[in-house]
């Protein structure tokens, strides 16, 4: 271990310590902390089909970077790449089209097993857990933009048969790798422009979704999700599948409620939603995006936001019940580069909040004494986390800092630059 790196993690500890914190211990709570990875990055949301389903549903992916990977391998390829410069141990999250084969005569509604047996072999050898989402987009099925609440009741069906296929196969990931499989529900429905019957189509959704989960899971191989959004391309005028439709669906059946970061009102804040519904609930999904502007989906940055999102979720010890993912896709520039930075960044935030002087902040807000609380808060941001940081990528035998663009450089020169299409 580089001496440089060990004396400044124990300055770090030094100074952490003063304000009651142990450097060592937050670490090793990091090190707990799976983050599953957006596989769908990897392949521009395309998914796997061998069909020319054009992407619909609202999903936006804007650049023409080289690389895309065009199978479910060339994903598993890049996956592992990025998981060589993401410390730690992870998950991976798939779009239910990110199949490794096509069955012929076999559609959405009668996917099986056997449509991700390469995904399973391989996060059983790598350790990894796996979650899915059935893709209730890019489809000739998604009629006017909707699925679920479609008025046909034998589109319904297509659509309720997939998210029902979508679940047995997650349970058998569940059972197969020990650790329960999350299976998140967002559907795009929704109207261009202002519906006359908001109420229907919310029934409709609502008896689908029903139905989708009818099935008992045992908890310990599957968990669903439902995700919410405010609005989507095409879909400004109203979601069917809205934030209160959604809170209120998951606390009536006690299931996860997802939140994406990069769904909201951009003042309205995601982090403050989580003690809220901790508090009440059992489980929740976050999916951490970035907003700007109109879209929802930008690799994740250090911001105010990020921090705050992460700072709430490991505070209060319930990070058994708050499951974090990654929900974002950038095609201008390398999608492996996508994967490791908005991954380490989500760990720099969760650590930035893992070493914060919280019992001392706490005492303040105890004795009401408001000023200092501020006054800490503040210089809590100036603690030097980073030392922390870089020690915990040594340790983990990963890059330190920009260093882990090397490895992408020479990957896409050997690997992706040579795809084509
Ligand atoms: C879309 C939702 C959803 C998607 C994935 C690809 O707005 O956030 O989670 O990002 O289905
Ligand atoms: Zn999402």
């Amino acid at each position: 271990m580089s001496s440089r790196i060990e004396r400044m993690y124990s300055l770090a500890c030094e100074q952490y310590a003063e304000h009651g914190v142990d450097a060592s211990s937050a670490l090793k709570a990091l090190d707990e902390i799976a983050i599953s990875i957006n596989a769908w990055q990897g392949d521009d949301v395309v998914g796997f089909e061998e069909t020319n389903h054009a992407l619909t549903g609202g999903c936006q992916v804007t650049g023409n970077y080289p690389g895309r990977a065009r199978t479910a391998d060339e994903v598993r390829s890049d996956l592992s790449v990025a998981l060589e410069l993401i410390p730690g141990r992870h998950r991976v999250n798939l779009q239910s089209h990110q199949v490794d084969k096509m069955i012929p005569g076999v559609d959405r509604d009668g996917f099986t097993l056997e449509h991700y047996a390469s995904w399973l072999d391989w996060t059983k050898a790598n350790g990894l857990g796996l979650d899915i989402a059935p893709a209730f987009y890019s489809h000739p099925k998604l009629d006017h933009g909707l699925s679920l609440s479609h008025p046909d009741p034998g589109i319904r069906k297509f659509w309720i048969d997939h998210g029902k296929a979508i679940r047995r196969v997650a349970a058998e990931f569940g059972r197969a790798l020990g650790t329960p499989s999350v299976v998140n529900f967002w559907a795009p429905d929704g109207y261009k422009d202002t519906p006359s019957d908001r109420y229907a189509a919310r029934k409709r959704l609502l008896e689908s979704l029903d139905e989708c989960m009818s099935e008992p899971l045992d908890d310990a191989v599957e968990l669903d999700a439902v995700e919410a959004k405010l609005f989507g391309i095409g879909t400004e005028s109203c979601t069917v599948g809205s934030n209160d439709f959604y809170l209120t669906y998951a606390a009536k059946r006690n299931i996860l409620v997802c939140l994406d970061s990069g769904h909201f009102h951009p003042t309205e804040s995601v982090a403050d939603k989580i003690s809220a519904i901790c508090c009440q609930q059992g489980r929740l999904l976050l999916h951490v995006s970035r907003g700007v502007r109109w879209d929802s989906d930008h690799v994740l940055v250090v911001n105010d936001e990020l921090l705050s999102i992460a700072r709430e979720v490991v505070a209060y010890d319930y990070l058994d019940r708050v499951h974090i993912g990654l929900d974002y896709f950038d095609a201008s520039i390398n999608r492996v580069a996508a994967w490791v930075i908005g991954a380490r960044n989500m760990q720099k935030a969760l650590l930035i909040g893992l070493l914060e002087p919280k019992k001392r902040i706490d005492g303040y807000e105890d004795a009401f004494d408001f000023t200092s609380r501020l006054a800490l808060q503040e210089e809590a941001k100036a603690l030097p986390w980073c030392a922390v940081w870089d020690y915990y990528c040594e340790t983990q035998g990963v890059p330190i800092g920009f260093g882990f663009m090397d490895r992408i450089r020479s990957y896409e020169k050997a690997v992706q630059f040579k795809r084509e299409g």
